[in-house]
């Protein structure tokens, strides 16, 4: 694992950075707990702080709380707290300021490793749950509510400076591939056309049946227009082969801009997107429209 340690002692800081890489995890060793909270904001793959009580800069409560802020929007950060001394009150402190665990400096090696074992287990239970809380199954592109998240968090860093486009897209009459050949090569149809649409952008999303969103952070629309046509194109020669049925498809995909410093929102942005999916639907299908 990826471990913070945060210790004022040089010789603890040592030792301890020592027993820990002899099992095989990261350490990043700090004296000064605001240093030390700077590189955990900067560093998503950190998952475990291990974190004086009595540290320089901040004190070891105090990282306590920011880590759990931190953890609070999404990432699991598991926290041990240490030190020397054994009072209840130590303990109940630092569980109340966010802490996981808590373990008696200096810590005894099987003690740490064991205590670290426990924040694995929980470390990966998280991960499980985030994948299936934000992947879609058939796809593996974000779902619904995952594609939403991180297109507010990608607009709100982006919207001052530049321009962000989106695109919908609809398969056609993909009720008919259903009961052509059953829904088992529909869901084939589908996968199909997300990794066609994955390629496209960081932030890709199945909204549902088979509709996408794809949002470009910072794309004028006419760049949005040719990566969204080259995305027909490339769907419309693609074919998929299920039980010696050889399928072919095409989609329909709506583009959108809202430029630098605009007051539009996201739901806005997709809002238009979509109208102009509806005419490119009403226009004939297999065909782009803004
Ligand atoms: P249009 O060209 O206007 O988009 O027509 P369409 O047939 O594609 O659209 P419509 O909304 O009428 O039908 C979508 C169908 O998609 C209906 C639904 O049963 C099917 N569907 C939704 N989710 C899934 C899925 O996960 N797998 C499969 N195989 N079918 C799905
Ligand atoms: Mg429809
Ligand atoms: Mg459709
Ligand atoms: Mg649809």
């Amino acid at each position: 694992m990826h471990i913070v340690l945060v210790e004022p002692s040089s010789i603890g800081r040592r030792i301890i950075t020592r027993m820990l890489e002899g099992r095989g995890h990261r350490v990043e060793a700090f004296e000064n707990g605001a240093r030390a909270l700077r590189f955990i904001q900067d560093t998503p793959s950190v998952d475990v702080v291990l974190t004086s009580f009595e540290t320089d800069g901040i004190s070891g409560t105090e990282l306590c709380w920011e880590c759990r802020l931190i953890a609070q929007e999404g990432r699991l950060l598991y926290i041990i707290a240490m030190s020397s001394g054994i009072e209840a009150s130590k303990v109940i402190e630092a569980l109340d300021c966010g802490a996981d665990d808590f373990i008696i400096k200096p810590p005894v090696p099987e003690e740490l490793f064991a205590r670290l074992r426990a924040a694995e287990r929980l470390s990966n239970m998280h991960r499980e749950l985030v994948r299936l809380a934000t992947c879609d199954e058939l796809t593996g592109l974000l779902n619904r509510r995952a594609f939403f998240d991180a297109a507010e968090r990608s607009i709100g860093d982006a919207l001052t400076e530049t321009p962000v486009s989106a695109i919908m897209l609809d398969i056609d009459h993909f009720k008919r591939i259903n009961d052509t050949y059953g829904h088992m090569a529909g869901d084939a149809v589908i996968k199909a056309v997300g990794e066609y649409i994955s390629r496209k952008s960081q932030i890709v999303g199945r909204l549902g049946g088979e509709e996408f969103a794809i949002l470009l952070p910072g794309y004028r629309e006419a760049d949005a227009l040719r990566i969204a046509e080259c995305l027909r194109f490339e769907i419309s020669g693609a074919t998929v082969s299920v039980d010696g049925d050889t399928i072919r498809f095409t989609a329909s995909l709506g583009v959108a801009e809202i430029s630098a410093s605009s007051e539009a929102s996201l739901t806005d942005l997709l809002k238009r997107a979509d109208a102009a999916l509806y005419q490119a639907k009403k226009a004939g299908r297999n065909r782009v429209y803004r």
